[in-house]
């Protein structure tokens, strides 16, 4: 059984973590296998929208701590640089909206992982753990870079100092998450979230979640060129043709992500 788990289906692109044994924590060659994923979602233009979840009770539990001490497996140095660094750089610079649907706990690198996707939604059950200080690491895969942006420097620093667990309900009222649902509707809902997205005008997305990307370090006045920019680029698009005429002419738009 590999260790990621594909499908498309209606032009969205499902990517399952598939350890549920072992919460679905990282070793390398899931790794690796999601890199090629998330590069194949990159290159199919008939997928608009990535659903990424986890196999089992757990969404991830980060690192295979049991792969760090291997003295065989490939070292910590190897484990940010060719596993992490890379996977977070694909999703945010992905070309179409990244749904986590976080279905049980995300912690450590599973934390981090679902918090730099575009749209975040988690079962009611869910807990988030950002648990690096318990084991005397500090917090990678752009928790540091997200986080404080995602809820204020206060809350990130004594989440990530303490290693709390997160409940759902809180993620969303501190704003780390964009919605939580109760158990039994949380797949239905988060679904429709990743089909409504796989509907609308995926260059505009992606242009959206480009100007996003740069806001993070952007002064005022190049956030407004890049907007610039990039809407001269949606405005060319056969999407945004195809809105405004739907708009005029009073019927409901038909978008091809092109
Ligand atoms: C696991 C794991 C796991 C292996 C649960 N590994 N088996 C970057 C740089 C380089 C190196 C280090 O890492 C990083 C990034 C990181 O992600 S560092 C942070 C690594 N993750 C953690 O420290 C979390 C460790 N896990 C936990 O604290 C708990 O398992 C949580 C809170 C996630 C869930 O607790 P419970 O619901 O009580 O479940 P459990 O502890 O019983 O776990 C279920 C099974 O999953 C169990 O297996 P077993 O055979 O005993 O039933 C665990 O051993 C296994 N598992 N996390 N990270």
């Amino acid at each position: 059984m590999s260790s990621i788990f594909f499908e498309i289906k209606n032009n969205i692109a499902f990517i399952t973590l598939n350890r549920p044994e072992k919460y679905n924590a990282f070793n390398r060659e899931m790794a690796l296998s999601f890199q090629n994923t998330l590069d194949e979602c990159e290159n199919d233009s008939s997928i608009r929208c990535v659903y990424l979840t986890g196999a089992g009770k757990a969404f991830c539990a980060g690192q295979d701590l049991a792969e760090v001490t291997d003295p065989d497996g490939p070292g910590m140095e190897r484990i940010l640089k060719e596993h992490y660094n890379p996977i977070i750089t694909k999703i945010r610079n992905l070309n179409k909206p990244v749904v986590a649907a976080v279905n049980g706990v995300a912690a450590g690198a599973g934390a981090n992982i679902a918090l730099c996707c575009d749209v975040v939604v988690a079962i009611q059950s869910a807990f988030f753990i950002q648990a690096f200080s318990k084991i005397g690491l500090i917090p990678d895969n752009a928790g540091t870079f997200f986080l404080p942006r995602l809820i204020g420097m206060q809350k990130a620093s004594a989440f990530m100092m303490l290693g709390d667990k997160i409940s759902a309900q809180e993620a969303e009222r501190t704003g780390m998450i964009y919605k939580f649902f109760a158990d039994k509707i949380f797949i239905k809902e988060a679904e429709k979230i990743a089909f409504t997205l796989s509907e609308l005008p995926t260059k505009g997305l992606a242009y959206t979640k480009q100007a996003l990307n740069k806001s993070m370090e952007n002064t005022f006045e190049q956030q407004l060129n890049i907007e610039d920019k990039l809407q001269q680029k949606a405005a060319l698009t056969t999407d945004f043709k195809e809105g405004v005429a739907a708009f005029l002419e009073k019927r409901k738009p038909k978008f091809t992500g092109q």
